[in-house]
C-alpha cells in the first residue's frame, strides 16, 4: 500500500469529472471519486455500473462524465457483466492480443437497490467465481432514482414511499440486511465496509486494497442521500461520523478470511444522535415512540456485539 496524503490525494485528476446530474452534495458521487482516486497513475479503468441515480445521471448518452471506459448496465446484472469483461480481457492478454504494459482494473459501481435485491445473484455468481474485479455497493438505504422506494438495506423504522409513515405504520418493519457479511462469507480474498471520514483515509486504503488485491472483491460504502435521508446537504460529513461513532455502521474489513475492525469509537454514542438529523426519522422522536427506539437500539448493540465476537476470535 502506497503512504497517505489528504492532499495530494484529492489533487489527483478526477475521474468521474463534475457537470453530471446528479444532486448537490449526494454520497454516491463523493464515494465513487474516492474510490477512483486509489486507481494508481497510469492504470486504466472498466467501470460497470447498474442502474440507479448514478448512472441515470452520470451518462446520458452521447454525454459521459467518465474519464475512463464505462458500461451502462441493466439493474439486475453488473456482477456478471464485469466478470465476462474481466474474463475477455484475460483470455486477450493470453493471446497476445493485448499490449504486455496495459493494466486494466475492473470495477463495478451499484446502488442499494441494485446491489442488495435484484442483482444479488449476479454479485454473489461474480464473487463465487472469483474473477479480479471490485464490486462497490454505494448504500444510501433505498431506491432513490425512483422515488425512494424500501429495499433490504434500508433501515427498521425508516419512512419510505412504499414504508410511509402514518396512524398504522411506523415506517420499515425490517432490518436491513447485512451484506458486507454474507459476501465476506462468499470466502473471497477482501470485503469491506466503510464511509466518508474527515481525511478519507479509510476509504482510501480499502479502495486501494480491494483494487490490488487479486479475485473478487468487495466493498459496501454508505452514501448519504440528502433527498431520501431528509437532511441539510452540508451535514453529510457528520452523519457519516454519526453512522460510524453510534456503530450503526461499523467500519470493519475481512482479509483472507480475517475479521478486523478499523475503527472503534472511543465513545460509543447513542443511536439518537445519528435519527435524530433525518427527517426519514422524524416519527421516532414523537412522545410514545420511545419503544422504537429501544428496540433500534438493541438491534445495533447486538450487531456490534456479534461484529466484535469475528473479529476478537482472529
Ligand atoms: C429491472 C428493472 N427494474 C426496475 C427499474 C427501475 N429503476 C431504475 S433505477 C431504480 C432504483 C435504483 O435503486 P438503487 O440501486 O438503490 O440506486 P439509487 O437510485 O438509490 O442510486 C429502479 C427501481 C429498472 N431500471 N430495471
Ligand atoms: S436522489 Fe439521492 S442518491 Fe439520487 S442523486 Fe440525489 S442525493 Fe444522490
Ligand atoms: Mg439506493
Amino acid at each position: 500500500m502506497s503512504s497517505y496524503n489528504l492532499k495530494e490525494v484529492m489533487n489527483k485528476p478526477e475521474r468521474l469529472a463534475p457537470g453530471h446530474r446528479m444532486c448537490a452534495g449526494c454520497g454516491a458521487t463523493i464515494g465513487v471519486r474516492a474510490v477512483l482516486r486509489a486507481l494508481h497513475e497510469g492504470d486504466q479503468a472498466v467501470i460497470g455500473n447498474a442502474t440507479g441515480c448514478l448512472e441515470v445521471s452520470s451518462f446520458m448518452y452521447p454525454y459521459t462524465a467518465w474519464e475512463d471506459s464505462y458500461i451502462h448496465n441493466a439493474f439486475e446484472n453488473a456482477g456478471a457483466t464485469l466478470g465476462g469483461v474481466e474474463t475477455a480481457y484475460k483470455a486477450l492478454k493470453k493471446r497476445g492480443r493485448l499490449p504486455e504494459d496495459v493494466n486494466y482494473k475492473f470495477i463495478t459501481f451499484g446502488g442499494d437497490g441494485g446491489t442488495y435485491d435484484i442483482g444479488f445473484q449476479s454479485l454473489s455468481g461474480a464473487m463465487e467465481r472469483g474473477h479480479d474485479m471490485v464490486y462497490v455497493c454505494y448504500d444510501n438505504g433505498a431506491y432513490m432514482n425512483t422515488g425512494i422506494q424500501r429495499s433490504s438495506a434500508t433501515p427498521r423504522f425508516a419512512d419510505t414511499t412504499t414504508t410511509p409513515v402514518g396512524k398504522v405504520s411506523d415506517g420499515k418493519l425490517q432490518s436491513r440486511k447485512d451484506l458486507a457479511s454474507i459476501i465476506a462469507e462468499h470466502n473471497v480474498p477482501y470485503v469491506a465496509q466503510t464511509t466518508f471520514t474527515r481525511d478519507f483515509k479509510d476509504i482510501h486504503f480499502k479502495s486501494e486494497k480491494a483494487i490490488y488485491t487479486e479475485g473478487a472483491c468487495f466493498l459496501n460504502v454508505l452514501a448519504p442521500c440528502p433527498r431520501g435521508w431528509r437532511y441539510d446537504t452540508a451535514e453529510v460529513m457528520k452523519i457519516c461520523q454519526l453512522a460510524i461513532d453510534t456503530c450503526y455502521w461499523p467500519m470493519f474489513e475481512v482479509e483472507e478470511g480475517k475479521w478486523r475492525l478499523t475503527y472503534e469509537p472511543k465513545k460509543k454514542l447513542p443511536i439518537e444522535d445519528f435519527l435524530k438529523e433525518q427527517g426519514r426519522f422524524k416519527h421516532l422522536f414523537k412522545p410514545g415512540n420511545e419503544e422504537l427506539l429501544v428496540q433500534f437500539q438493541e438491534e445495533v448493540d447486538r450487531r456490534w456485539e456479534d461484529l466484535q465476537y469475528k473479529c476478537n476470535k482472529n
